[in-house]
């Protein structure tokens, strides 16, 4: 079953458009920032909110950059494998991913030949659920339970998902 972090934070239902940026730090190429835009449209199919790319990483209200180690915010991440990104409950919009991770954009991640490849969008569709204010499931099949097995992709939004992100929302 879904949860809800203390306090139920959420973004205002009143403000439905939000924006995200990422780092100008990083250089990411097209196709990677669409695995984000798919994983962004994955939650906005099922909740009046809308999610757009910004030029403007300062003002966005979800500020999306890879980093390795300690990046500055306490929480510093810890080469391959381990945590593979954290994001923050609303309103903090920070998204950070470890660059130290091998990512797979494709979503071809059972066959990579890269013991430690972890698929970069179920990761995002992840982390967005903890964005706009969901915490970890109990069910197994949910976006939001806790883990995942190694090199495996778990993308599409489930019931449990949905009910928990449609109550928000
Ligand atoms: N990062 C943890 C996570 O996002 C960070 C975390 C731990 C956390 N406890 C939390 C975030 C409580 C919010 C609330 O869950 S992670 C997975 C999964 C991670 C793990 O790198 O361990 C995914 C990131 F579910 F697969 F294990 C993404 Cl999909
Ligand atoms: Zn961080
Ligand atoms: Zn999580």
């Amino acid at each position: 079953h879904y949860t809800f972090f203390p306090g139920t934070p959420r973004w205002p239902r009143s403000r439905p458009n939000l924006t995200y940026a990422f780092s100008p730090d990083n250089q990411l190429e097209d196709q990677v920032k669409s695995v984000f835009s798919r994983a962004f449209q994955r939650w906005a199919e099922v909740i009046p909110l809308n999610f757009t790319e910004s030029d403007d990483f300062q003002t966005a209200n979800i500020r999306i950059g890879f980093f390795s180690g300690d990046h500055g915010d306490g929480e510093p991440f810890d080469g391959v494998l381990g945590t593979l990104a954290h994001a923050f409950s609303p309103p903090s919009g920070r998204f950070h991913l470890d660059l130290d991770e091998n990512w797979v954009v494709s979503g071809d991640v059972a066959n990579s030949a890269i013991a430690s490849a972890v698929d970069l969008e179920s990761v995002a569709v992840h982390e967005i659920g903890h964005l706009l204010g969901l915490g970890h499931s109990s069910d197994v099949g949910a976006i939001m339970y806790p883990t995942i097995s190694a090199r495996s992709r778990k993308v599409e939004l489930a019931s449990d998902d949905i009910e928990g992100i449609q109550q928000l929302y």
